[in-house]
């Protein structure tokens, strides 16, 4: 089997790069091996959030290959689909507060650019996966979870966007016969997630003595899933998900922002009064929880990774890689491009990379 996986230089897409061809030591020992039958083309437009040193170690390897391309130019996407037999999109602008100030990008990527993508796997009649999130479903009170049948009620431009494409994907399903299934996973944590999101930005941020940002009164709550574990149910539903379906992906793991912040800094060894309330986020949702007994029942998924152990080695993770974080965070790992492919990434030059 030959996997276009689009946005693999970005967190999840190369986490799952690595569940292809060498598990992390958490899926090792839980005795995954590397898919052998299976090769890996990334197409990848290296934005900010995309980092080659996410896959560098597979330089060479003989069943990798990198393009560097937009998933909106259909050009770029027919040379990285040739051959294969599966898509799963990764590909999207991902951060819900930047979307608050640059929807646009959002739109053209997350909509246009899956528009783009299910074109080219309908004409070649490729099973397609795409990678959603419990965000399209909106806010959930203090009671209840969201199922598959939740209507979809987004508040972020990122999560209307994201939600635009689940209904591009259910069309092309009913209209052409596309294979596709979708996945709406909750909060991602682990290793190489770019630290503007909460937990890389707090570990890295405590590990500087910086002051920590918590929105609002802090008691949002999101349901928190190791990388590894979403990517075990991606491979699952890439396997197995009945066509036209959509899967939850959830740990049941629930945490309100402060209890997750306090359990960070303890782990870091830092003190609480790096934090900061400060204002809240526009149409911040206040809790996701989901429902995946789908996944569980059908596809006989479950998560490996308790949330406490996770945390502990993700904070591990970022203690043991500062290089990797402190080039983002000056911006370096622009340069790192350049290193590796010269003229062939001058576009990916001189963007912003957004924290720091
Ligand atoms: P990320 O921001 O870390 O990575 C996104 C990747 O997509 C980057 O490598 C970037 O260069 C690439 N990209 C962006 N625009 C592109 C384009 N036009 N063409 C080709 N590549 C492009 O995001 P992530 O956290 O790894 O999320 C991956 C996917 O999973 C996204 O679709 C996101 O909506 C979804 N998701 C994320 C989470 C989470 O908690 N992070 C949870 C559920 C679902
Ligand atoms: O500095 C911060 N302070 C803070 O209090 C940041 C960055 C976030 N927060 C809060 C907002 C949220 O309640 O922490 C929570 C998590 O925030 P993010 O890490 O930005 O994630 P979230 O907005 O929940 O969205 C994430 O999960 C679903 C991903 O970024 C999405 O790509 C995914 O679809």
């Amino acid at each position: 089997m030959k996997i276009c996986v689009t946005g693999g230089a970005g967190f999840i897409g190369s986490a799952f790069v690595h569940r292809l061809l060498e598990p992390s030591s958490t899926l090792a020992a839980a005795g995954e091996k590397s898919e052998e039958d299976t090769s890996v083309v990334v197409l990848d437009d290296l934005t900010y959030a995309g980092n080659l040193e996410n896959l560098e170690r597979f330089k060479g390897h003989k069943r990798f290959e990198f393009v560097k391309g937009s998933i909106n130019d259909p050009e770029a996407v027919s040379g990285a689909l040739d051959g294969c037999d599966v898509v799963v999109n990764f590909a999207a602008e991902s951060h819900v507060d930047r979307s608050l100030t640059d929807a646009g990008s959002f739109v053209k990527t997350n909509v246009d650019g899956t528009r783009v993508l299910l074109d080219e796997a309908v004409s070649r009649k490729l099973r397609f996966m795409q990678v959603s999130t419990d965000e399209v479903y909106g806010s959930l009170g203090e009671e209840g979870l969201f199922t598959e049948d939740s209507p979809l009620d987004p508040s972020s431009p990122y999560a209307a966007s994201k939600a635009a494409a689940d209904l591009l994907v259910g069309a092309y399903t009913k209209s052409y016969g596309l294979d596709a299934v979708i996945t709406r996973c909750g909060n991602n944590y682990g290793p190489r997630q770019f630290p503007e999101k909460l937990i890389p930005l707090f570990i890295t941020g405590a590990l500087e003595d910086r002051e920590l940002p918590l929105y609002g009164d802090g008691l949002n709550v999101r349901d928190w899933i190791h990388v590894d574990d979403h990517c075990e149910a991606i491979l699952a539903v890439v396997r197995e998900g009945k066509q036209g379906r959509v899967y939850n992906v959830s740990a049941s793991s629930e945490r309100s922002n402060l209890e997750l912040c306090r359990q960070l800094l303890e782990l870091v060894g830092k003190p609480w009064d790096l934090v900061r309330y400060v204002s809240d986020r526009p149409g911040h949702d206040r809790r996701y929880a989901l429902a995946a007994g789908r996944l569980r029942s059908e596809l006989g998924w479950q998560p490996k990774v308790a949330l406490d152990d996770g945390l502990a080695q993700t904070v591990e993770w970022y203690r043991s890689n500062r290089g990797w974080w402190q080039r983002i965070k000056s911006g370096d790992y622009l340069e790192y491009y350049e290193k590796l492919y010269g003229e062939r990434l001058r576009g990916a030059e001189g963007k912003d990379p957004g924290v720091g």
